[in-house]
């Protein structure tokens, strides 16, 4: 199964890495998944905070996500730095504000605090779990030793003999913290919940995916009108196509127990500068894949790429039977892209001829921002 961890912090990264691995989850950091994004933590608790984090990325993703909103507690300072851990007092550094707690507890005797981690798990269906590990101890006098991140150099846990987590092998640490408790229920829910194996994955697509691509798009060319090329192209000539879009466009393939069983991508609307805003988009999904919602997810996760880019208006070019639907044709696709909020933008009559009949074609579109002035310009994907 994989998972996207969504942090920046890459010690978060290194601690889920070590321990969810070896328990055979493959785990993408929120970095290898090309996606970057600050999540402003606006809630009031780790809860919150973990949630907000966590479906930020899931929106962009669209496949299992976690992420989690950790911290020091202290109690003789009233629960701080809490939920203000990463950014305590406005301290740019660790160092810092490790500082800034050792002297918030000069003097004081009870020095008491405990590690807490809210781990938000969101499922590939955008349904989401919480798990919450909590570890004891107390602050030490001063910073002691160099493993870890963020407040281990001056956190002894109860169960750590006097060392301060950063001077303990990362392995003590990986099976005794808030974050491996936290880990461990999540694992506990993942192995009892229904078996999920398999449950459909959208992700950027590959150069080696280009022949199943083509599998499926050639269905489209040599059964059906839903194109309106006649000839399959050949592989190469597919795989230009492929990297001509990624090189400033996104194409996502959705992909279930290892096999693709559709794609979406955009492109150039219309090749001038003005049109930067625009772009025409095409979503296929094989013969045996219909009507399963996928074409759905495939949009969904296209469009919340293409609004990051700050592309705001989609075309679609769909072609629609003149009159009657008949064995090459229906107007599955315009009803598809009605229901997902485009509108008719224009209909050319009998304008692609296949299979010795003549097919309109429709041009739909969706706007998914706001025109603004100034516009601000579009961040193409692959720069
Ligand atoms: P993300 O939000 O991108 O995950 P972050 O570092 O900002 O990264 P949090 O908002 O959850 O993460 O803040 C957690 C802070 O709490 C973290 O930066 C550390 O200062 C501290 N912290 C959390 N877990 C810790 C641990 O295991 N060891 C030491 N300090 C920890």
């Amino acid at each position: 199964m994989r998972l996207i961890i969504a942090t920046n912090n890459r010690g978060k990264v290194r601690e889920y890495r070590d321990i969810l691995e070896p328990l055979g989850f493959e785990t993408l950091s929120q970095e290898e998944a090309g996606i970057h994004l600050e999540v402003e933590e606006t809630g009031s608790t780790f809860e919150e905070n973990a949630a907000l984090k966590a479906r930020a990325v899931f929106e962009l993703a669209h496949c299992c996500v976690i992420a989690d909103d950790s911290g020091l507690e202290v109690e003789a300072l009233g629960g701080e730095p809490g939920i203000y851990s990463a950014r305590y007092r406005g301290l740019g550094t660790e160092h810092e504000r490790r500082l800034a707690v050792l002297e918030g507890l000069k003097g004081v005797e009870n020095r008491r605090a405990r590690f807490v981690c809210c781990i938000c798990f969101v499922d590939q269906d955008g349904s989401q779990r919480l798990f919450k590990g909590v570890w004891n101890g107390r602050i030490s006098e001063e910073e002691r030793g160099d493993n870890g991140f963020g407040y281990d150099p001056i956190f002894i846990a109860e169960d750590a003999d006097g060392n301060t987590t950063a001077s303990l092998p990362i392995e003590f640490k990986e099976h005794h913290s808030h974050r491996a408790k936290a880990v461990r229920m999540l694992v506990e829910y993942l192995r009892s919940r229904p078996a999920q194996a398999g449950a459909p994955v959208i992700r950027d697509v590959r150069p080696s995916d280009a022949p199943r691509l083509l599998e499926i798009y050639a269905y489209y060319v040599r059964q059906t009108a839903v194109t309106f090329e006649t000839e399959v192209p050949s592989l190469p000539e597919f795989g230009v196509r492929v990297s001509r879009i990624t090189a400033r466009y996104p194409w996502l393939v959705l992909e279930e127990d290892g096999r693709i069983l559709g794609y979406a991508y955009a492109g150039v609307f219309k090749d001038r500068a003005a049109y930067d805003w625009a772009c025409e988009t095409t979503v296929y999904l094989a013969p045996d894949a219909r009507r399963r919602g996928l074409g759905r997810r495939l949009y969904e996760a296209l469009e919340a790429r293409l609004g990051e880019m700050g592309i705001l208006n989609l075309y679609a070019c769909v072609a629609v039977p003149a009159g009657e639907d008949d064995e090459y044709l229906t107007r599955a696709s315009a009803e598809f892209h009605a229901r997902m909020g485009w509108r008719l933008a224009g209909t050319f009559r009998q304008c692609g001829y296949k299979f010795g009949r003549w097919y309109d074609m429709v041009w739909m579109e969706r706007f998914i921002g706001v025109h603004g002035s100034p516009q601000p310009p579009v961040r193409w994907e692959a720069q």
